[in-house]
């Protein structure tokens, strides 16, 4: 591993991709402890209204905070780590393990920055670990816009729509995704059940709850009170 050069790629294109980084026999054990899970927790855990305005839908699951810690190969893995410690020079720690389930024919996820852009040095780090194949069949690419990390915040628009420079990926089973949190990203719509993975990081002194407000295209939404606190137009 070059990791200067991940180093270099990530803060000039606002994330860096790892093809084929996990075994696939790990992944498929850990594909279905997330189908195991998500089989018997099929509700909504948000609002209605929150689904219908930010045309987001995904099922969170944070097995660690429930003291399940299934997925200790990803989260503690030598190399997983070093390129973390690469892209922020060592002084970070773990924000919190999301599991993400989108079922059959939901919408996605629409353009958004995981957290407020004002301040640069506030943000998180998204590492996104990919259980199945992403195909032209299963929808659910993701849709990154390269740079877009430095460029401020989400311009007002329609939540979905293209964006030109925009580009689109569909990782398969054991990719890595390296996303800043400040960079805008989607998620097309689903055709079969989805299921994605995010081993969330953050710099030192950035607080805890820095996700806990998401800007989306048309508002500022913000999670632990289930508020518009902004309509974007
Ligand atoms: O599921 C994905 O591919 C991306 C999810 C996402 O936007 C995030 O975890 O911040
Ligand atoms: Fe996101």
């Amino acid at each position: 591993m070059d990791y200067k050069k991940i180093k270099q790629e990530f803060w000039e294109k606002g994330y860096v991709i790892f093809e084929a980084f996990f075994p696939e026999d790990l992944m498929d054990q850990y594909q279905q402890i997330n189908l195991d899970h998500f089989r018997l927790n099929k509700g909504w855990e948000h609002t209605n209204d929150y689904i219908t305005k930010s045309q987001n839908e995904v099922i969170p699951w944070f097995p660690y905070q429930e003291g399940k810690p299934y997925f200790d190969d990803i989260d503690k893995d030598d190399t997983f780590n070093k390129i973390t410690d690469a892209i922020l020079d060592n002084k970070w720690e773990n924000l919190y393990c999301m599991m993400m389930f989108s079922k059959a024919g939901s919408i996605g996820q629409a353009w958004h920055q995981d957290c407020p852009p004002e301040n640069s040095k506030m943000y998180n780090l998204n590492r996104l670990v990919y259980t199945h194949d992403i195909t032209e069949d299963t929808g659910g690419a993701i849709v990154i816009m390269p740079e877009a990390h430095k460029a401020g915040v989400l311009p007002v628009g329609v939540p979905h729509e293209d964006i030109e420079g925009q580009v689109v990926y569909r990782p398969q089973k054991g990719t890595v995704i390296f996303l800043h949190g400040h960079c805008f990203h989607r998620v097309m719509p689903v055709k079969e059940d989805r299921v994605s993975s995010n081993f969330r990081a953050v710099p030192l002194g950035v607080p805890e709850d820095i996700t806990d407000i998401c800007v989306y295209r048309n508002m500022r939404y913000k999670f632990s009170t289930e508020e518009i606190i902004e309509e974007r137009f």
